[in-house]
């Protein structure tokens, strides 16, 4: 039986974390092949049709009429969806699973400016997620300015979706509130500073992957 892999990314907007899952997945399917295993890339809300779904529906803001709280029941149930059909299955085949968010976007921004409870986002999260829980989770860091910035440049004339457009001192508080998650389970979480050109914020992610999952194979210690 497999360890398993589960590695979440998290952060604002425009953090990186798309194109850090992308960097690492390159990585490790170039792994010798005695070392290397499936890797299975997913985001949040989404990687179901149903989830995927329901995320056009919450992104575009059809569901804002439902406030914070329903909407943080509409991604519980695209993350149930997501967990039972690819993220529980593709675990117990041995896969790495590199997910874009995950329940830690759900505590940081529905529980937000006056948003859900934390006690009752914590208690949604047990019954969503159950056992399952990340076994490492990259928290990207950088000032929210930065981030919204690279997310608008990216987007070009396009609207901005629900979150993006949410004031600046929703962002700031978005990311005190990963940090805060960070601080509380240090064991699970690593924070990178993610204001760094990507492939410098790649050797930091590739250090802790090496660290927690690879350390003990020859072809983690040549890559390092
Ligand atoms: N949400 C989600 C909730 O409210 N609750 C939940 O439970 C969940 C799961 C998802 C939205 O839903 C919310 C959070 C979000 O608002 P999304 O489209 O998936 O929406 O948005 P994000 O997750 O925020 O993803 P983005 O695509 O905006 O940002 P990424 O993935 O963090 O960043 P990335 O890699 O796409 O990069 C953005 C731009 O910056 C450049 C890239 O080339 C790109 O142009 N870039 C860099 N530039 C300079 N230096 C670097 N190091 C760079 N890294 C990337």
């Amino acid at each position: 039986m497999h360890h398993a892999r589960f590695i979440t990314f998290e952060g604002g907007e425009g953090a990186g974390k798309t194109t850090q899952i992308r960097l690492l997945a390159e990585r490790l399917r170039q792994m010798a092949p005695d070392a290397r295993r499936e890797v299975v890339v997913t985001r949040e809300p989404g990687g179901t049709p149903l989830a995927e779904k329901l995320r056009a529906v919450i992104l575009s803001g059809g569901a804002r009429q439902l406030g914070p709280l329903g909407e943080a029941l509409l991604f519980s149930a695209a993350r149930i969806d997501h967990i039972d059909r690819i993220i529980g299955p593709a675990l117990r085949r041995g896969a790495f699973v590199l997910c874009d968010r995950f329940a830690d976007s759900t505590l940081a921004y529905q529980g937000a400016k006056g948003g859900v409870d934390a006690g009752l986002l914590k208690a949604m999260e047990k019954v969503a997620l159950g056992a399952l829980a990340p076994d490492l989770t990259f928290i990207l860091d950088l000032p929210p300015e930065m981030g919204l910035e690279r997310a608008r440049r990216r987007r070009g004339a396009d609207e901005a979706d629900r979150f993006e457009g949410e004031d600046l001192s929703f962002h700031a508080q978005l990311r005190e509130r990963f940090l805060a998650i960070a601080e509380a389970e240090p064991q699970r979480c690593r924070v990178i500073a993610a204001a760094m050109p990507p492939e410098k914020v790649a050797a930091q992610i590739w250090r802790a992957v090496d660290e927690k999952f690879l350390g003990r194979s020859a072809e983690a210690r040549q890559w390092a």
